[in-house]
């Protein structure tokens, strides 16, 4: 049943996110360079990107989202006592002018529940919600396992 009831769960969440980007000034939030780091054999994957606030206020991102995933969210990753780890850094507060990069053993997009296995050259659509109404839509591309 939880095979059955992702594709649901997904367009409740698209659903939800579209309508809260109604009616919103475009934001001043650009995002680049986004990549997809896919564990093969797991049903999740870490999203890594650039954000750069243009603008002249802070942006906050105050939740993500994907159709390729039931879920998605904003972690960070740390070493605590020589352990791996990873907890929730969201809302993601941006500053003007400011440049953040989810990269490799920092933040980044966790994907999970993915609803089909990623294969290298795979483009995912992922959408950012920002404080105030704005979304950001942009497409991460799968990166094969040996690409740096
Ligand atoms: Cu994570």
């Amino acid at each position: 049943m939880r095979v059955a009831a992702l594709p649901v769960a997904c367009l409740v969440l698209v659903a939800a996110l579209s309508s809260a980007a109604r009616g919103a000034a475009p934001p001043l939030l650009d995002a680049q360079d986004a990549w997809i780091r896919a564990t093969p054999g797991t049903d999740v994957a870490a999203v890594y990107l650039t954000l750069h606030n243009g603008g002249t206020q802070p942006v906050t991102v105050t939740a993500v989202g994907s159709p390729a995933a039931a879920a998605a969210m904003i972690h960070e990753s740390a070493m605590v006592n020589g352990q791996a780890t990873m907890r929730v850094h969201q809302p993601l507060r941006i500053a003007p002018g400011a440049t953040v990069r989810l990269a490799p053993g920092g933040l980044h997009i966790m994907l999970q529940g993915l609803t089909h296995p990623l294969a290298a050259g795979d483009q995912v659509p992922l959408v950012l919600l920002l404080d105030g109404g704005g979304t950001i839509r942009l497409m991460a591309r799968v990166r094969a396992l040996d690409e740096s």
